[in-house]
């Protein structure tokens, strides 16, 4: 079982004053600290708990002008791409026609996205056209069901931490 804790809350950011998003991302991190074995998920109307170990009968449901923020850490230990890069997986429920829009942004790797479709097609970014090493995809859902979010890096083996963003249709 991947040891890694990794965070996900739901919050209207986009709409969140900088002091605002500042502390729910220290909160998030004292979560992350101390319960290293389990997903958190916290929205403005809903705290759920999730079993690490069961995150396919736990997909998100994504809710039309929200983004979701998960922060994690890469590290030893975890799922490894045949490529040999540590990764770390988020699944989402989409449904056809939505647009969505998935940013995986870290200082302390050079990141690398991948979001598969239920059917297994899978679509990746290293770098997003913004002059950093961070990724992003807008993905135009074709297929209703659950899509796997891998967030990663381009290098082999590199540690440190990621904030995975996930705007809403
Ligand atoms: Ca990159």
């Amino acid at each position: 079982m991947d040891p890694l804790a990794h965070t996900l809350f739901g919050a209207a950011l986009a709409e969140s004053g900088l002091k605002r998003r500042s502390r729910y991302a220290t909160a998030t991190l004292l979560i992350g600290a101390n319960l290293p074995d389990i997903d958190v998920v916290a929205g403005q109307d809903q705290t759920v708990t999730l079993n690490r170990a069961a995150p396919i009968e736990n997909a998100n449901v994504m809710q039309p002008g929200r983004v979701q923020t998960f922060t994690g850490q890469l590290r030893r230990g975890d799922t490894v791409r045949p490529t040999n890069q540590y990764a770390d997986s988020h699944y989402f429920d989409w449904v056809a026609g939505q647009t969505v829009r998935v940013e995986l942004d870290s200082d302390d790797v050079d990141t690398y996205l991948i979001v598969t479709a239920p059917s297994g097609i899978a679509q990746h970014n290293d770098d997003r056209p913004d002059g950093t090493l961070n990724s992003a995809l807008t993905i135009q859902v074709n297929e209703t069901g659950r899509w796997h979010v891998q967030a990663s890096t381009y290098g082999p083996y590199s540690t440190g931490d990621y904030t995975l963003r996930v705007h809403g249709p």
